[in-house]
């Protein structure tokens, strides 16, 4: 089903590429041939492969300093799936939007799952927003499920259930915790006791997850606190999944470590620790800069990939969460989430190439410049005619960025969009 791009124009656009992408595919497959790799088995999970699109990626982002609107924005969740349905018409593997409540402001939920199945847009987890205030009295300027003021965490704790609500009636899955909670000043808060606080909030949200559900938690070193997070980590993080119970994973933000953190060591200690739930693709050269996935670090990417699919071989992994979390500021947020989901599937593509028992062997001779090679040689192929053949065969764009410029969808939006009110600073 396409409803948001016209199928007739993607065929037109593939069929003037197509013997092109079957010159280079074929070109491939004789090399893969004789490394004895079956280029249909990559091909085929990388048509069944999905990563999520966050709701609040499709608005333009903004810094403290500024946010400049784009033409054409989306100004409600309605419009925002339009435009994830514009993103998966064209790249395929997105067909699940996870959106954040109550930023996403919305009444009727049956209403909102109707209009998304008309797009064929599906909702992948909720997240819940607890890092400003929500119009009332009790202000989570001092933190939300820490907060000292047990009416505060009982405020936050109703915004988390309220999520899980929403997600039932959306046919989500799960529910992703990230608190900005923490402290600017020494002493400002408890380390402790705003620990105990968390667990004891994320029990009582806890106890309302549906069976077939998990809950992520999502750790951040930094800001909006600057001195001190109370899930700072991915070691805290781990602590309150396993104190929390089963269905309580961790989710792996690219963004939150500090500069040259070894993130695919977390991810494979998480496997190790059966506590890796997600992700939040994003790439970063200082902070949490929400850059464009594989953007700055594609090594980086790959190396994560290579851990990913070395556990799934291994039978160590099933069901991990994918998601983009990035902020656009100065793109079109369309062209930045298309790239985003062709360099994620990229990455994965590249590590199925690893040969994981020559690694091993080599890794077992101490042999270190045969394991940097093994790794090297997958991250340098250009498979990008093998994930183009992946979405031609999904029905999907050859090349979704050059399909996407000829529908002149923000000019035209920008006819029947409202426009941005004003251009207040602010993250996303
Ligand atoms: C926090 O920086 C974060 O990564 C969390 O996932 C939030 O929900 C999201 O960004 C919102 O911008
Ligand atoms: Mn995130």
């Amino acid at each position: 089903m396409f409803k948001a791009v016209d199928k007739g124009l993607i065929d037109k656009h593939n069929s003037s590429l197509i013997s092109e992408l079957n010159h280079d595919f074929e070109y491939l497959s004789k090399k893969f041939q004789t490394q004895n790799i079956s280029i249909e088995e990559i091909k085929n999970k990388l048509k069944n492969f999905q990563v999520a699109v966050p709701t609040w990626g499709v608005g333009t982002g903004g810094t403290r300093f500024a946010r400049f609107p784009g033409i054409g924005e989306p100004q409600n969740i309605y419009e925002k799936i339009e435009d994830c349905a514009v993103i998966n018409d064209l790249v395929g593997i997105t067909q699940k939007v996870s959106p954040h409540f109550p930023w996403d402001n919305v009444s009727d939920f049956k209403e909102l799952k109707e209009f998304a199945d008309d797009f064929n847009i599906g909702f992948d987890v909720v997240n819940s927003n607890t890092f400003q205030d929500q119009g009332d009295q009790l202000s989570f300027k001092h933190g939300s499920l820490t907060n000292a003021d047990k009416a505060v965490r009982e405020k936050a704790i109703k915004i988390n259930i309220d999520a899980i609500e929403a997600g039932i009636t959306l046919e989500s899955k799960g529910l992703t915790v990230w608190v900005g909670d923490g402290g600017n000043f020494p002493g400002q808060i408890s380390f402790s006791k705003s620990l105990e606080r968390y667990i004891d909030s994320m029990k009582n949200i806890y106890t309302k997850l549906p069976n077939d559900w998990r809950v992520y938690l999502e750790h951040k070193p930094y800001e909006p606190a600057f001195y001190s997070t109370v899930i700072s980590d991915w070691g805290t993080s781990y602590i309150c999944a396993k104190e929390l119970g089963e269905k309580a994973l961790c989710l792996v933000d690219l963004g939150h470590h500090l500069p040259n953190t070894n993130i695919e060591m977390i991810v494979s200690r998480l496997i190790d620790l059966k506590k890796l739930g997600g992700f939040h693709f994003n790439d970063s050269k200082f902070g949490d800069d929400d850059l464009d996935a594989g953007s700055i670090n594609p090594y980086e990417l790959f190396l994560i990939f290579n851990e990913l699919t070395e556990a799934q071989e291994a039978g160590k992994l099933t069901n991990v969460a994918y998601m983009i979390d990035q902020s656009h500021n100065v793109t079109d947020p369309i062209e930045s989430l298309i790239l985003s989901a062709n360099e994620i599937a990229t990455s994965y593509a590249k590590s199925l190439l690893v040969d994981q028992n020559l690694l091993k062997e080599s890794q077992d001779n101490n042999d270190a410049v045969h394991c940097m090679q093994i790794l090297k040689s997958a991250f340098n192929t250009d498979v990008s005619s093998l994930v183009a053949m992946a979405r031609y065969e999904n029905s999907n764009a050859i090349d979704p960025i050059s399909v996407y410029r000829s529908l002149n969808y923000k000019n035209n939006k920008s006819k029947v969009r409202a426009s941005a009110q004003g251009s207040t600073s602010g993250i996303v």
